[in-house]
């Protein structure tokens, strides 16, 4: 017989089981969870935001975002990346970081650039082309807003995203074609691994292919434009895509097979994050230091000038930081060797550690004790939270 999801979760022997899951059906980082959730078979209850559910996530996470998830003890998780680890800690059959620590940094690398790099690429192919602008902007304000206008919300909602992730973000006219290329750039990379092995760091599902799988599966892999460009040009990442949201753990060999990431196809990944995405995070945490709300990024690949200062992705370096430096001597090597050959990782460290102030905030459970019921302002209350 067939048991729910809700079911199940009584039989687990995981006192905050089941857990409520928040989340929208076309969220970037809505995607990552509920497939890593499904993945690990962890026992959890989808369930669809609107409007009106957004205001207690907010009240208990303080960020108006999903994914956010409720223990069925009352306890809150929010931020896909630490709320992974803090499932990892008590789900440990099937590990997503890999045992050798080198690679699990590696791992958690790649996370970080599919979570953050990836996002403005996404938003090109969500809201630049017009289809897709229309078919997304209608379909998240109705399913938001069921009883208002949603033709007329849709267009505000997408307005609202070109703006703030794309116009006042460092695109340009005349640099609009290179965000949309970043597409191009990933299955040039994803296409040759994924046509060799099923996962991208080996046999198994690692956190990297998670990270990867945010803008992959809920935007590149169903926006209009953009699925078809991928079914056309990337056929084996669009079958990781099924291959993923279908996985079980329980369906899988026992034995995990990881790889060190050294084919030739690597290349213009490592290359990427050391010479592109880690100076983007260093020029970011430095203008976060100065004060200054936008900087000019410029790597050795793209330049987007006038991007907006990121507190978030201040904390997301701060967190690389610290992981690398609890490396052994050994494994500290392994990582700057396979690195170096690709623009190495000084970018990393540069200017040493710049403090978000965000640690103690993503110290998961939240403690309501300490900083719920978040209180709403009336910009946040009618402009929804793109930034945190
Ligand atoms: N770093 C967060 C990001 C969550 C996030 O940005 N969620 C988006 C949807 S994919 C959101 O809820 N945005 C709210 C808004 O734009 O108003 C995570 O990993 O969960």
């Amino acid at each position: 017989m067939e048991t729910s999801t809700a079911e199940k979760g009584k039989s687990v022997s995981d006192p905050h089981a089941p857990y409520t899951l928040f989340k929208s059906d076309v969220s970037y980082f809505s995607g990552k969870m509920e497939a890593y959730l499904r993945y690990k078979g962890i026992p959890h209850v989808p369930t669809e935001i609107n409007n009106d559910i957004m205001d207690p996530v907010y009240a208990a996470t303080g960020v108006k975002k999903v994914p956010a998830i409720q223990t069925a003890d009352g306890k809150w998780l929010f931020d896909t990346t630490p709320m992974i680890q803090w499932f990892e800690q008590r789900y440990t059959v099937a590990p997503v970081l890999p045992p050798d620590p080198a690679l699990a940094f590696v791992a958690l690398l790649i996370e970080d650039y599919g979570d953050e790099w990836l996002w403005r690429p996404a938003m090109w192919w969500r809201w630049m082309p017009r289809a897709s602008r229309w078919a997304l902007g209608w379909r998240i304000a109705a399913s938001n807003m069921p009883k208002a206008p949603s033709r007329l919300l849709g267009w505000v909602f997408a307005r609202r995203q070109l703006q703030e992730w794309l116009w006042k973000d460092g695109m340009t006219k005349e640099n609009s074609d290179t965000v949309r290329d970043m597409l191009f750039r990933e299955f040039e990379f994803l296409e040759p691994l994924l046509k060799e092995q099923s996962f991208i760091l080996g046999s198994h599902p690692s956190t990297a292919d998670f990270g990867y799988f945010a803008s992959m599966f809920r935007h590149f892999g169903n926006d209009p434009d953009s699925a078809e460009v991928m079914r056309q040009q990337a056929p084996n990442t669009y079958e990781w895509l099924a291959r993923l949201w279908n996985l079980r753990i329980d369906k899988c060999p026992a034995k995990q097979a990881w790889t060190w990431p050294e084919a030739d196809y690597w290349g213009p990944l490592l290359a990427r994050i050391a010479k592109d995405y880690l100076p983007y995070l260093h020029q970011n945490a430095l203008a976060y230091q100065d004060g200054k709300k936008t900087f000019d990024y410029q790597g050795a690949t793209f330049e987007f000038r006038r991007s907006i200062t990121t507190t978030y992705r201040v904390w997301c370096r701060e967190v690389l930081q610290e992981r690398y430096v609890a490396l052994s001597d050994s494994d500290r090597q392994r990582v700057s060797a396979l690195f170096a050959l690709h623009g190495g990782l000084s970018a990393l460290f540069a200017d040493g550690t710049i403090v978000s102030g965000l640690a103690d905030r993503y110290r998961l459970p939240i403690d309501p004790e300490a900083s719920a019921p978040f209180k709403q302002s009336l910009k946040l209350k009618l402009n929804g939270q793109p930034r945190n």
